[in-house]
């Protein structure tokens, strides 16, 4: 089958899952929740990954429809979650600029949360930096919107989309999302041990949470949390799981 027309029925047919990767407290080591990552169920086809089909999406308008059943999803089961007893911080979401662009994306989550009952405060949009910055002025009204949702908002992928920092102040974000290339070749490489050390202390200058991404070795872990940044993901910890196994590798039974 056409890539196309496996994402238009997996669209009608259930074909999408959520996998999710924890978040972790490089305080504490507590896992304060987790990132929720789309992937297409194998079934009519080789495997396909987002980074091929989300672009696929974002051209032929799909993108909004995934957007509103990713939405729907990690609330539902967040909230299930949360009935069971399991406790967590947040479950984040990915808005691809697309989403943006094409409207509605703040009345859609905002019947998602009241449909589902999922507190707000626990919900996260990670929007990329670059994706912001397309979008100037309108970003920050964009935003704004959304915080008024009650939800949390982070920039994702932070570090390689040149924000100016006249807006990162004007930004009502929660959290900065440092890009797993700078944390790859830590702690060696010189020059990316200095921009992750200064992309922290400009998140904590601007009382912004700071998470690092890809995180991979212990090495990593330690030159972190010796710097001051908050949370971190990767496979150090894990990589993204199916919810049966976040559940009853990362949630405190309840
Ligand atoms: O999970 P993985 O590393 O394969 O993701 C590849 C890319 O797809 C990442 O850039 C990620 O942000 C994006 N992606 C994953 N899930 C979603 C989703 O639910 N919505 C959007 N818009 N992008 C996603
Ligand atoms: O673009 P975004 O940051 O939303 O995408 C996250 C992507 O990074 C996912 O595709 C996820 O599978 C991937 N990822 C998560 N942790 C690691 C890691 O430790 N190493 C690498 N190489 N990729 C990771
Ligand atoms: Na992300
Ligand atoms: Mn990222």
């Amino acid at each position: 089958l056409a890539l196309e027309s496996r994402l238009r029925r997996a669209l009608d047919e259930g074909g999408f899952r959520m996998h999710y990767q924890p978040l972790v407290c490089l305080r504490t080591g507590r896992i304060l929740g987790a990132e929720a990552l789309v992937r297409l169920a194998v079934t009519n086809g080789p495997p396909v990954g987002p980074g091929e089909f989300i672009p696929v999406m974002e051209d032929n308008g799909m993108i909004v429809e995934l957007g509103r059943w990713v939405q729907r999803e990690v609330c539902r089961q967040g909230k299930a979650w949360l009935d069971a007893g399991y406790q967590f911080d947040l479950l984040a979401v990915n808005l691809s600029p697309e989403e943006v662009r094409r409207g509605g994306v703040v009345e859609q989550l905002r019947d998602v949360l009241a449909e589902t009952g999922f507190p707000p405060e626990r919900f996260e949009i990670e929007i990329t930096e670059s994706g912001l910055m397309q979008r100037g002025e309108d970003a920050v009204e964009f935003m704004h919107q959304l915080k008024s949702l009650g939800i949390r908002l982070a920039i994702d992928d932070f570090g390689t989309g040149y924000s100016s920092l006249s807006y990162l102040k004007r930004f009502p974000v929660n959290k900065l999302k440092i890009d797993r290339s700078f944390i790859m070749a830590l702690p060696q490489d010189q020059s990316d041990a200095q921009l992750t050390t200064t992309i922290i202390e400009l998140a904590r200058n601007l009382g912004l949470r700071v998470l690092a991404e890809g995180v991979e070795t212990a090495e990593q872990q330690r030159f972190l949390a010796a710097r001051g940044c908050d949370v971190y993901q990767g496979y150090l910890c894990s990589p993204p799981v199916p919810p049966e196994r976040f559940e009853q590798a990362f949630l405190a039974s309840p």
